[in-house]
């Protein structure tokens, strides 16, 4: 369960992690303090999505933000903030209002192939409907060549694919990950990436791992991890889809609604280190 699984993930940082304390670190409070953390090196999280629809009830994630976000990113392919109707990623525009050449403008950069030219997105849904038990189904937009023009280099980078029998599987491969703002948010986000992805390409939803190379709990949320973890969970949601949307780029975030969605109450003014 997404909740048991985010618990012991917290306890296991806080136990068991090393603190950064004395080291250079880059991320910084709004008063100008290192942002230090506690983290973990190596963690993998393997949610089944055929059971449960991985979203925490412990506190609320904020599933219809966290799905306008992913759609910019997988779907519009954008990399300016007037195509997001939030807020989150305005510490890290630019004069123009975008954030460089990270994550919607890589996938949306056409490459070439033996098949024909397609961008990352568009490779992923031809082969899921032409070549589904391919071991090559992946994206990645961790590209070395742009990362000088990207405000923020990206933490999700990749997402690989993979059927087995009428069920298709993912791993997103993260490099960074504060624990307490993004875990839920990047992990029901990527979730609904694979049942956009599985619905457009007749499959079943099967299991998806998150592994995350650096995560962390940063010193100023140990406290709030520390009551959080303390909590109540309530039974999961059911995520509910509208069955008939056929076409990738047809998905809107009103295609997704989450029935008897309980959680305790959402923490307010979680500091955020940029
Ligand atoms: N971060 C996430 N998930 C995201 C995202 C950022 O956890 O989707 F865009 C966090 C991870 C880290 C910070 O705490 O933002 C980025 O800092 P750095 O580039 O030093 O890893």
């Amino acid at each position: 369960k997404a909740d048991k699984i985010f618990i012991d993930m917290c306890r296991d940082i806080l136990e068991n992690g090393s603190s950064s304390e004395g080291e250079v670190v880059r991320t910084k409070w709004e008063d100008g303090e290192t942002a230090h953390t506690i983290k973990k090196f190596g963690v993998v999280n393997r949610y089944d999505l055929s059971k449960e629809f991985p979203i925490l009830t412990l506190r609320p994630t904020n599933l219809k933000a966290a799905i306008d976000e992913l759609l910019w990113i997988w779907q519009k392919k954008s990399n300016n903030v007037k195509d997001l109707n939030s807020k989150i990623w305005n510490s890290w525009t630019d004069e123009e209002g975008t954030i460089g050449t990270a994550y919607g403008y890589q996938l949306g950069i056409k490459h070439k192939y033996k098949e024909g030219e397609f961008d990352q997105v568009d490779r992923v849904l031809y082969d899921l409907k032409n070549n589904p038990y391919s071991r090559r189904i992946m994206t990645n937009i961790y590209n070395h060549q742009d990362l000088h023009t990207m405000n923020l280099y990206p933490c999700a980078y990749s997402m690989t694919f993979n059927v087995t029998g009428n069920k298709l599987n993912a791993i997103l491969n993260q490099r960074s990950q504060d624990i307490l703002v993004a875990n839920n948010w990047n992990v029901a986000q990527y979730a609904i990436l694979v049942h956009m992805m599985a619905q457009v390409s007749d499959l079943e939803v099967g299991e998806f791992v998150h592994v995350i190379a650096d995560a962390h709990i940063y010193d100023r949320h140990i406290p709030l991890v520390e009551e959080l973890i303390k909590r109540e969970s309530y039974p999961a949601p059911k995520l509910i889809i509208n069955p008939k949307v056929k076409d990738f780029y047809d998905f809107k975030v009103e295609d997704f609604t989450l029935e008897n969605y309980e959680s305790g109450e959402q923490i307010k003014r979680i500091p955020v280190a940029i």
